[in-house]
Order: C-alpha cells, then structure tokens, then sequence
C-alpha cells in the first residue's frame, strides 16, 4: 500500500500494547492512533473518535466502554483466539464485527501445555533451581518424581487446542479423556459428562477450554479435590477457568500434586503463595509466544482489516 496518502489511510486505534511487526505493519496501511489500555476514554482527541477499526492485544480486548468512546468504529482485529475480554453481546449490538486469530497459534499452545505436563510431572524447573543453587554438587538427592507415561490425561474442552493437546499426548498416555459442554461425534476419546467424576479419573487434568463468563471457575474446589493427591493440573487457557484461591489452597494442602500454569486471574499478577511452591511452573502466558504464532497472528489481523476495507468476507469472524 506504499503510495497511498495519509487521507486514503482508514484511521484505526491501537488499543493496548501491540508487537513491532504489526505496529509497522499497521502503520504502513492505516492512520494509526495509539490509545492507552487506561486512557481516559471521556477525553480522547476528536481525531481518535474517527477511528474505524480498533486492534488490541487478547489481555486488553474490547470493553464496551471503547465501543461506544468509538462512534465510527466498524471492526474489532483482536490479536487472540480468547476474545473474554471483548464485549461481543455490546459488538454485536452496536454492529461492529469483531475477528480473532484461530488457528495459527493452536500448535504452540498445545506445545506449551505439553512442556508444562512434563516439567510438573517430572520437577523440570524445581530440579533446574537446586542444581543452580549447587544444591546437587553438595550432594542432595532430588526427590524421586511421578511419570506422564501410563497416566491417564483428561481435557476440559475439546476445542482446536484441546484436540492438539490430546493428539500429542496420546501416543504416551494410558487413556485420554475429556469433558465438554457436549459429546465431541468425532472425537475418538472416552467423553465423562460428570466434571466431577471427570477429575476424579483423571491423573492430569489439562484446561484447555474457552474463558469468559460462561466457564468461570469451572474447575472448583470440588473438582480439585476430585482430582486428588496424585493429580496434576495444567492451565493454558484463561486464569478464570479455575477457583484460583482455591487452587492456591488444593497446592498449600497438597490436596493436588501440583500444576503448570500459564495464565492467572490478575496478569501479570501471580497470586504470592504459588512463588515458594517447588510442585508449581509458572508460565508468563506463553501459550502462543513463538515467533512463529505471533507472526502469523499478526497477519490474521491485518489480513481480516484488509478483508474488511475492501468490502470482502471477514477471514475468521467472531461476530
Ligand atoms: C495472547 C491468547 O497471549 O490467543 C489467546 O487467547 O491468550 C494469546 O494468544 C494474547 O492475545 C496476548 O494478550
């Protein structure tokens, strides 16, 4: 689009931080204003107001608050496939279409709630800090570990990253088995309708189901305890699909064995008490963090923009 003049460029917001690749890219295409994830929305400039398109990263989404900051706003690009923070009823209300980024990022998440499993499983990062604290060199003996191999993994949510998850783990897992809202027709695995006799038996329970209101704190204490002492949990999904408080309190009582967590109620904030536990990994949500992911990711946005602009079918809508 080199040649295009600053009028023929749609004015769109940056809402949030956004990554370099895409930050160029979007400025090459459109007139881009950047607007704080905090900014006070009463007294954005009136050149901010023109905005037709707004882009935002999945941890800042779109409240409706923005939406309506936004009168001329016709298309939410979010660079996500979780759209829970975006207020898809208030979008689809105010006739603004919303897209999201399926798909591209699927492997590297499954990848990653792999990695977790296995390094709870087998005390990857806890060993990895006694090493370096030259605790081996003085001749302490790690603790012996659990194993991934033989055990029984259960998915909650059998979506495109849940289906990843249980093709990877397969080939080395007992059994895998999962819970959704309903029977997957397609799925070779055993379906448990019952949350609870789901976690009960299950070894490992990976979360890999969607966010937002609907699946909040779905994974209870109850469900934790269902688990059991010799059950591992993994969360990719979003913080909100689990009892935090109540997880912190199933990990200090060694109701759980363990967990590998990715996300948290309140990133960047992991709640104090999980810091000093050795049977936790700790993930800066990384889920969809490669190179790879966050390219592709990017090009989805600017791909469903530009579906948008030139009046064409929207890529991956949402609404
Ligand atoms: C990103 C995500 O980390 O796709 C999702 O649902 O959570 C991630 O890909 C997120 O968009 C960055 O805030």
């Amino acid at each position: 689009m080199d040649g295009m003049t600053h009028a023929e460029r749609p004015p769109i917001v940056a809402y949030g931080p956004l990554y370099p690749y895409l930050t160029d890219a979007l400025a090459s295409r459109f007139t881009v204003h950047a607007v704080a994830a905090d900014a006070d929305l009463s007294a954005l400039p009136s050149q901010v107001r023109e905005a037709r398109a707004l882009v935002s990263f999945g941890s800042v989404g779109a409240p409706a608050a923005i939406m309506d900051a936004l009168p001329k706003l016709e298309m939410i690009g979010l660079f996500s496939v979780g759209y829970d923070k975006v207020d898809v009823d208030h979008a689809r209300a105010s006739g603004i279409r919303v897209t999201n980024t399926p798909d591209v990022l699927t492997d590297d998440v499954a990848d990653l709630a792999v990695g977790l499993l296995y390094a709870t499983v087998r005390n990857i990062a806890a060993n990895d800090r006694m090493v370096r604290a030259g605790d081996w060199a003085r001749g302490v003996k790690p603790a012996l570990s659990g194993r991934v191999t033989g055990s029984r993994i259960g998915i909650l949510g059998l979506g495109r990253i849940g289906r990843a998850i249980a093709r990877r783990l397969e080939p080395v897992a007992g059994e895998i088995l999962y819970h959704n809202r309903r029977e997957a027709a397609d799925a070779p695995w055993r379906y448990i309708a019952d949350p609870i006799d789901f976690a009960r038996q299950s070894d490992v329970l990976i979360v890999a189901t969607s966010g937002g209101p609907e699946a909040a704190k779905l994974v209870d204490a109850a469900m934790l305890d269902a688990l059991g002492p010799q059950g591992v949990l993994v969360n990719i999904s979003r913080g909100g699909v689990i009892d935090e408080p109540a997880l912190v309190a199933a990990l200090a009582d060694r109701r759980i064995a363990g967990a590998g967590l990715d996300v948290f109620v309140n990133e960047p904030d992991v709640p104090d008490a999980l810091l000093t536990m050795d049977h936790v990994v700790l993930q800066p949500h990384q889920g969809s963090a490669t190179i790879h992911s966050r390219k592709a990711m990017a090009d989805l946005v600017l791909a469903n923009l530009d579906a948008h602009f030139a009046g064409k079918a929207l890529i991956t809508p949402v609404v």
